[in-house]
């Protein structure tokens, strides 16, 4: 099967040019001058199929590098399956998901791997790869981890909080950043001071102040800057490198960015969440309302300046991409176990769908340029997560994984408009973006076309990973 995408503007993280790409099975041919005759050979006279991308921007699919399918928490499981979850991704313009696999505790590492894949495999309409989530550091798990690399896995995730469930003590911290610094694999941290929260929660609910609200005054921002700093001087220490997920607050960045002017491996993503909406705005909506938006990192207070900020420091790579952390839980008998107390609300919110609208629309509104947007929702997440290559950039041997996005069309998202998570509402009901996601192809094949879905699950495959292509 052979196709051109002809007459669009191809976006990259680094330009725009007019260009026909030519896709022949599942990746890219050849990046033409519109309407070439390449040596004679009438292009579009020898394809399958023609997608006419005049006045609209042609961009490598989105890389979601952070994403929870069935995440157990809370007593419930994340809504989304790894089947419901990746077709709505596909609907956003997301084509590459990274799941975090889970090793709870007292679970041999390579036991939770087994179960991420026997969840995801056949289930994907989209290409996927896995993080480790390590719940339980311990010898035997350390040992595990080495062997990782080797299957494609080469990130690993640690919680500064939730003790009692997926929390790891400094000195098991200490011990895996030495298996970090050792392999390459980069650590990936959930910087907040977990045992410190759980005292302000408790004082907080004993004061009956047990609204959603609560949550994000329990979670101070001190906690997170001082997490992110300990994870920063603990991966100084040891030489791992360090990629900081959902960052939240203005003076966790603020961490993140000293780290990095001493020359270290550190990085940090936020989300859209973190961008657009506010502890006051949405964990203070009125009654239990606040409980779709309680996630953690929390929402920050909309007066202290942590979104503009968090803008500013994607312009000026500060922060490096926009993951979701999508984690959706429904409404009704899942957000509702925390009815009269915060702190049993399952943390989480569903964004997999809208990453790259609410990214546009920061072009839109003049907040990062055209290219910045590919780089921070594709290029760098490929870059970050060993990928680039094969995803994250339109370049002949690439695969084909392409959207059509247009500038003059306009999505309404809301529970009964744009949504196809598996969730009973919508975080982002409402938000309304000047732009549109047309065509979808994922590895050559359109999944999204005239607003229909054509993929079927198991399109999607198993990404093995190479290490992080930041590092050297
Ligand atoms: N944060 C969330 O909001 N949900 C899942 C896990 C996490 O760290
Ligand atoms: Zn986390
Ligand atoms: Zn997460």
């Amino acid at each position: 099967m052979k196709t051109l995408i002809k007459n669009g503007l191809v976006v990259s993280s680094t330009g725009r040019q007019l260009a026909d790409v030519l896709i022949d099975g599942e990746t890219i041919a050849a990046v033409l001058a519109p309407g070439s005759v390449l040596l004679g050979f009438d292009v579009e006279q020898n394809v399958d199929v023609v997608i006419d991308a005049a006045g609209k921007y042609v961009i490598p699919g989105g890389i979601d590098a952070h994403t929870h399918m069935s995440l157990p928490f809370g007593g419930t499981a994340a809504s989304d399956t790894f089947e419901t979850g990746t077709r709505a991704a596909a609907w956003g313009g997301t084509t590459t998901i990274i799941d975090f696999a889970v090793q709870t505790f007292g679970q041999r590492l390579e036991d939770g791997l087994a179960k991420w894949h026997s969840m995801a495999e056949g289930e994907c309409a989209i290409d996927y790869g896995f993080h480790q989530i390590m719940g339980d550091v311990n010898d035997e798990s350390l040992r595990a981890l080495r062997g990782l690399v080797d299957q494609g896995i080469t990130s690993f995730k640690m919680f500064m909080a939730y003790p009692g469930v997926f929390y790891s003590d400094d000195a098991q911290v200490l011990r895996a950043m030495q298996v970090s610094a050792d392999t390459g694999m980069l650590t990936m941290m959930h910087a907040e001071n977990g045992p410190a929260i759980d005292v302000l929660v408790q004082q907080l609910l004993a004061e009956g102040k047990t609204d959603p609200y609560y949550h994000g005054i329990a979670r101070a921002w001190q906690l997170e800057e001082e997490a992110t700093h300990r994870a920063i001087m603990l991966a100084d220490l040891t030489g791992a490198p360090l990629y900081v997920v959902h960052v939240s607050a203005r003076q966790a960045v603020e961490q993140l960015a000293a780290a990095r002017d001493r020359g270290r491996n550190v990085f940090g993503e936020t989300c859209p969440q973190y961008l657009y909406l506010s502890l006051e705005d949405n964990l203070g909506a009125p009654g239990f309302e606040g409980a779709k938006w309680v996630c953690s990192t929390p929402l920050r207070s909309k007066h202290e300046g942590h979104q503009d900020y968090l803008w500013q420091s994607l312009r000026t790579n500060d922060l490096q991409l926009v993951s979701t952390d999508h984690c959706p839980f429904c409404m009704k008998g899942q957000k509702e176990l925390g009815l009269g107390d915060f702190s049993k609300i399952p943390n989480g919110i569903g964004s997999i769908e809208h990453r790259m609208d609410l990214l546009y629309q920061g072009v839109v509104e003049g907040r990062i340029s055209l290219e910045r947007w590919v780089e921070i929702t594709s290029t760098t997440p490929a870059r970050m997560f060993g990928l680039y290559g094969r995803k994250g950039v339109i370049a002949p041997g690439a695969d084909a994984d392409i959207v059509v996005y247009d500038p003059n069309g306009h999505t309404s998202i809301g529970y009964n408009k744009t949504h196809h998570m598996n969730m009973d509402y919508s975080a982002w009901e409402g938000y309304e973006i000047d732009g549109h996601v047309d065509t979808v192809l994922a590895r050559g094949k359109r999944v999204i076309d005239g607003g229909q879905y054509l993929g079927a699950k198991g399109d999607g495959r198993f990404l093995r990973r190479d290490l992080s292509q930041y590092l050297i």
